[in-house]
């Protein structure tokens, strides 16, 4: 005779949970000086000259750039200071985001 219980199989699934992340994009404009977007990109995202001086030309040229990748918050609160940064001195400069894949 077999006295063998079955217990219920609970599986609990390992699930790392991997925030949502969002792209900083910086759109090209016509009016904003290029020395000023360079140093909003040294100030805001903590660039150095080169990589900021590397942004700045990329969006120039193509008309937008990928700035860097954070959370929903950061991402947000990074682009509208940026922008605000821009209109405070008077220039169309436009920071946006963007969810990543
Ligand atoms: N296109 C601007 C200029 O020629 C420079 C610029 C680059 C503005 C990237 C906004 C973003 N003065």
């Amino acid at each position: 005779m077999s006295d063998t219980t079955t217990l219920p199989m609970i599986k609990t699934k390992p699930k790392t949970e991997r925030p949502k992340l969002y792209k900083v994009i910086l759109l090209n404009d016509d009016f904003t000086p290029r020395d000023f977007v360079v140093s909003v990109l040294k100030g805001i995202f903590r660039m150095g000259e080169g990589e900021a001086l590397g942004v700045m030309l990329t969006a120039h040229q193509k008309g937008a750039c990928v700035v860097a990748v954070y959370t929903k918050e950061i991402a947000e609160t990074k682009a509208r200071q940026g922008t605000e940064l821009g209109q405070k001195h008077g220039y169309p400069l436009t920071f946006t985001t963007e969810r990543e894949s």
